[in-house]
């Protein structure tokens, strides 16, 4: 009787464990709200740092339109707070979604002053 309990309480768990597994490591399921709770705001470029965020993830900008913005932008332009003035990718919905490539991505906000004070990712995926 007891040991019918522990197993029927062992085998919801290991399935618990197969579905977090699934939704967690399933490749193209996985979307990242940026910034998390902050979303996509000062200091992000902090958020990103500890995240296992690999290509074919999806990545999530919540943010107000009228305030921010997203550019995708080269290493050097991130490094430096650069906008372009001509290339680069913009998305000003205020939810993007944007699927992350093989490689190193880059993200700024454009507004004055914004990308200096944290409002920019890096991505190696
Ligand atoms: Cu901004």
């Amino acid at each position: 009787m007891a040991r019918g309990s522990i197993s029927s309480v062992i085998l919801v768990l290991l399935l618990g464990v197969i579905c977090t597994a699934t939704v967690v490591y399933g490749g193209h399921q996985v979307w990242w709200l940026v910034g998390g709770d902050n979303r996509w705001s000062f200091g992000v470029d902090g958020w990103v740092k500890d995240k296992p965020i690999q290509a074919g993830n999806t990545l999530v900008f919540r943010y107000d339109p009228a305030i921010h913005d997203v550019v995708e932008v080269d290493e050097a332009a991130y490094n430096t707070c650069t906008v372009p003035i001509s290339g680069g990718t913009w998305h000003t919905s205020g939810r993007d979604h944007i699927n992350v490539r093989e490689g190193k991505s880059f993200f700024i906000c454009s507004t004055p002053g914004h990308c200096a004070k944290g409002m920019k990712i890096a991505i190696t995926a």
